[in-house]
């Protein structure tokens, strides 16, 4: 396969500016009928140039342009293309298709799930609908008819509004949309099934009540009032915020069980994964209700930064990708706590985008090319992005921010454009020259400040020397370019307090906290008036996306954790220095010595523990220590066994050392009041499950048991049930199999409950944990033709459960590599993601490297592999 180079972009030769579709549903075979109105592109097409569509699994039936039936000898078909030898400037082109959407596995395109038809177009996948041209900077308005057998599909859905309805014989109906609003192919989506729906109203701050719909199967109708509210927080934030309205007259979600991704933001429509609408109190956990606040605003969001601005090509994924998780990273530290968010989305980043900037699929948040794009839906394209749009406002200012956006909406709105619009739009509304920033879109990697603080008692100055360059990356880059990277940065006197800081060419102190900016590969700042020597806090809030790596005495990092006015910081200092020590500690155990765990880190722990000034989530947090995947990309090889051992020794300590605390703060926070969704209810199931499931359970005493069955047995909430059901999997107790039992028996009808079933189990630490996997791979739930069933069991296991994944035997890698080819025939968007597991490969020792890259080889050396896995495994082996 070919790779497609972002600098190849061109217009297209033609525009589409109208489709009108008419779908017949039927059991054996779907008809598709579509008339176009196309015009040439006078600044790329000469005259008479051949029209190209884009089309996939489709069988063509009929084609006519201007009316009249085209002869073959006017056209040819291939795999990928219809293309029209010739056609005038403007003309209509009618064609009718047959596909089978009963057949489709790959879950894109049109297809079914549960018996019911819906959707998924993003990216490329409009053209196993009908031939066209599939791009996002085609947009068009598009008008729908449905039709289907009324009894089995009572409810048909698309885009916008619907316009008219009517009967036909044989027992069937159908239903015209109409959308207003042009937009590219990849929004467009389909419905139709035996729906029902739980609705409300938003009145817009423009005075229009709008209808808003979420429609599930008739089972789920008791799950769906979060997302309702969710979407009308989402709604009236958009527009506190930003000021931007939703502008049709309905909005509709839909939730289907098997969906590759979380969520599509077709206009008007968007379709689901049910896991990010339904939701119970005993059957969703805390952190299912936050996630599926959070995608039902991210797609909702999009509206605005995706459909009605959109991409001009999918290099540009990131400037609605990136923009719209941000949009949603604002929204729920609002809803919820802006430290607590900040510091559960930094965490994510550093483990899983940090660990793809070091692996074979390292690239920029705007990629220079892909050869399938479905594998470029990346964390780094997400996440980074959204740390990339962060900058603007860390530049800026959320003044200068919303007035950036404000700008971009009011040159862009309608157009499909890129991230330079982006920069553009910004700079202009604030007078400022952002083109510093390209560099975050151009460059792959994670940029690394290295810092080193020096006070200068007789001068009383503090200098603060950064230098930056990148991690190094495996697959070759070009020469790193310095970036523009801002760094908030405070000086603490030694009783913890803020100092007034002043540059070496200012007259007077300028506040207690100052955003540096680093543009040089090597630059120093220096601090004068500073009494006495400080401490610093560097990088607080994170604000940029990169490593630091500075030397300093673990009594900074102790002072830091007790003093620190910047939640992030305080946090973070924790857990650098628990990181060091579980390091420190993973090597000791490697080379057989005595482990010991430092006394000043039991100190600050405890601290932690009794801080009554902590609210009980963040102290949750800092509680928490590093993951052993996160402490996996700080050594190479990567010592898995150390690793686990290191951890797990210092966990016992601390529950050792204060078990009484722990067990006081269990107490304290587990309520036997009933199931509240408050957030100090929420804050307090946080605590008290982190104290038990992380600390509490290492104990493996008959108190703590009777504790965690009593609280299995009792729990009114999913969350309590999770967490206690969680514990028993890290026990070898006969409880365990009777509580895994038990929670079959009653969730088994239920799908999302059981996938938490098959997660739990697959994250065990316990070492049957592999045959355990085996044989659920073989459980009669098990599905290879349910995404989310799929990533419960093996993505939890193989990408989550290090030390238990990549055992030593090479039996894990050996599964993984089968069910990818197996899997790859059915969903290759799918079988892709599993098969990322093996892309940190060569950072393992040499027996694990060799399994691995063994089992990439079976892979690669498969006919007919999909693009999707061929391009992941030959980058890896590359
Ligand atoms: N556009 C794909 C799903 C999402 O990011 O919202
Ligand atoms: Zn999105």
């Amino acid at each position: 396969p070919q790779p497609i180079y972002r600098h190849d972009y061109r217009q297209p030769d033609y525009w589409i500016d109208k489709v009108e579709l008419a779908v017949d549903l039927h059991d054996d075979v779907t008809i598709v009928r579509s008339i176009l109105q196309i015009r040439r592109n006078k600044d790329t097409a000469s005259e008479g140039q051949p029209l190209v569509l884009n089309g996939e699994k489709l069988t063509l039936k009929e084609i006519a342009l201007n009316g009249q039936p085209l002869p073959e000898s006017a056209y040819q078909v291939d795999r990928e293309a219809l293309i029209i030898f010739s056609v005038p400037d403007h003309f209509e082109l009618s064609t009718v298709v047959a596909i089978k959407p009963h057949e489709n596995t790959e879950l894109v395109g049109l297809y079914q799930s549960n018996g019911n038809y819906c959707t998924q177009c993003e990216a490329e996948s409009f053209r196993r609908i009908t031939y066209f041209l599939d791009r996002p900077d085609v947009m068009a308005t598009y008008s729908t008819t449905i039709s289907a057998d009324k009894a089995r599909y009572p409810v048909l859905l698309s885009n916008g509004n619907r316009v008219a309805t009517g009967e036909l014989e044989n027992n069937r109906h159908w239903v015209r949309w109409e959308d207003p609003f042009r937009k590219p192919s990849y929004l467009f989506a389909l419905v139709a099934g035996q729906l029902v729906c739980h609705h409300g109203t938003f009145k817009t701050m423009s005075g229009r009540e709008i209808r808003l719909e979420i429609w599930v199967e008739p089972q789920n109708i008791d799950k769906c009032e979060h997302a309702l509210l969710s979407l009308q927080k989402a709604m009236q934030w958009d527009e506190q915020t930003f000021g931007l309205e939703y502008d049709l007259d309905v909005y509709m979600i839909v939730a289907v069980n098997d969906f590759n991704m979380g969520a599509m933001e077709n206009k008007g429509l968007n379709v689901f994964n049910s896991k990010f609408v339904l939701c119970r109190p005993d059957t969703a956990t805390d952190d299912d209700y936050e996630d599926i606040e959070a995608v039902i605003a991210h797609e909702y969001f999009h509206n605005w930064t995706g459909n009605r601005v959109t991409c001009r090509d999918w290099f540009q994924l990131t400037l609605k990708e990136g923009l719209t998780v941000y949009r949603d990273q604002r929204f729920t530290a609002d809803m919820t706590d802006f430290a607590l968010k900040r510091i559960r989305d930094v965490k994510k980043l550093r483990t899983l985008q940090f660990a793809e900037d070091q692996g074979p699929m390292a690239h920029p948040i705007r990629p220079e090319s892909y050869i399938e794009m479905n594998n470029f839906y990346t964390i780094t394209v997400y996440e980074k992005g959204a740390e990339v749009v962060r900058l603007y406002e860390t530049l800026l200012g959320k003044e200068g921010f919303a007035k950036g956006l404000a700008r971009y909406f009011e040159k862009h709105d309608g157009q499909a454009v890129t991230c330079d619009d982006f920069r553009v739009a910004m700079a202009e509304a604030n007078q400022i020259d952002l083109t510093p920033l390209d560099r975050w879109y151009s460059q792959a990697g994670t940029p690394v400040c290295e810092v080193r603080g020096r006070y200068d008692a007789e001068q009383m100055t503090y200098t603060l020397q950064v230098t930056q360059s990148r991690a190094p990356t495996p697959a070759v880059q070009p020469a790193f370019m310095p970036c523009l990277i801002p760094i908030r940065v405070s000086l603490f006197d030694p009783k913890g307090q803020a100092l007034p800081l002043q540059l070496a060419d200012e007259n007077v102190p300028i506040g207690e906290e100052r955003l540096l900016s680093l543009s040089e590969t090597q630059q120093q700042f220096i601090f004068v008036n500073i009494p006495q020597e400080p401490v610093l806090s560097f990088l607080r809030g994170f604000s940029a996306p990169v490593q630091v790596k500075m030397q300093r005495p673990r009594e900074h990092l102790a002072f830091l954790m007790a003093h620190d006015n910047d939640s992030f910081n305080r946090w973070d200092a924790g857990q650098i220095l628990a990181q060091e020590l579980l390091l420190n500690l993973a090597q000791d155990w490697a080379a057989g010595r005595e482990l010991k765990l430092d006394p000043l880190f039991i100190q600050s722990f405890g601290k932690i523990l009794t801080d009554s000034r902590l609210n009980p989530s963040l102290k949750a947090m800092a509680m928490m220590l590093p993951d052993e995947k996160f402490l996996g990309q700080q050594i190479e090889p990567i010592d898995v066994d150390a690793l686990y051992e290191a951890r797990s020794f210092m966990t016992r300590v601390l529950a050792r050392t204060f078990r009484r605390e722990l067990l006081a703060l269990y107490q304290q926070y587990h309520s036997t009041s009933p199931y509240s969704n408050s957030r100090s209810a929420i804050d307090a199931r946080r605590l008290k499950n982190t104290v038990l499931r992380h600390f509490l359970t290492a104990l493996q005493d008959e108190e703590v048991i009777a504790l965690i069955g009593q609280q299995f047995q009792h729990a009114d909430n999913m969350t309590d049930m999770q967490a206690a059901l969680s514990c028993l999997m890290e026990l070898e107790i006969p409880e365990r199999e009777q509580a895994l039992q038990q929670f079959y028996g009653r969730w088994q009808h239920d799908p999302l409950v059981l996938d938490k079933w098959f997660a739990l189990q697959a994250s065990s630490s316990l070492p049957k944990t592999l045959d355990r996997v085996l044989s659920l791979a073989s459980h009669p739930d098990f599905n290879l033709r349910n995404p989310n069933r799929v990533r419960s069991l093996i993505w939890t296991f193989c990408s989550l459960n290090q030390v238990r994944f990549h055992s030593a035997d090479g039996r894990a890698y050996k599964f993984l590599a089968e069910l990818v080819l197996e899997l790859d025939r059915l969903n290759p968007q799918l079988a892709s993601r599993l098969v990322g597991a093996f892309n940190q490969w060569r950072r393992f020792d040499k027996l694990r490297r060799n399994l691995m890259e063994s089992q990439l080889n079976t892979i690669i050396a498969q006919p007919n592999l999909s693009t999707d896995v061929y391009e992941i495994v030959s980058r890896s082996l590359n």
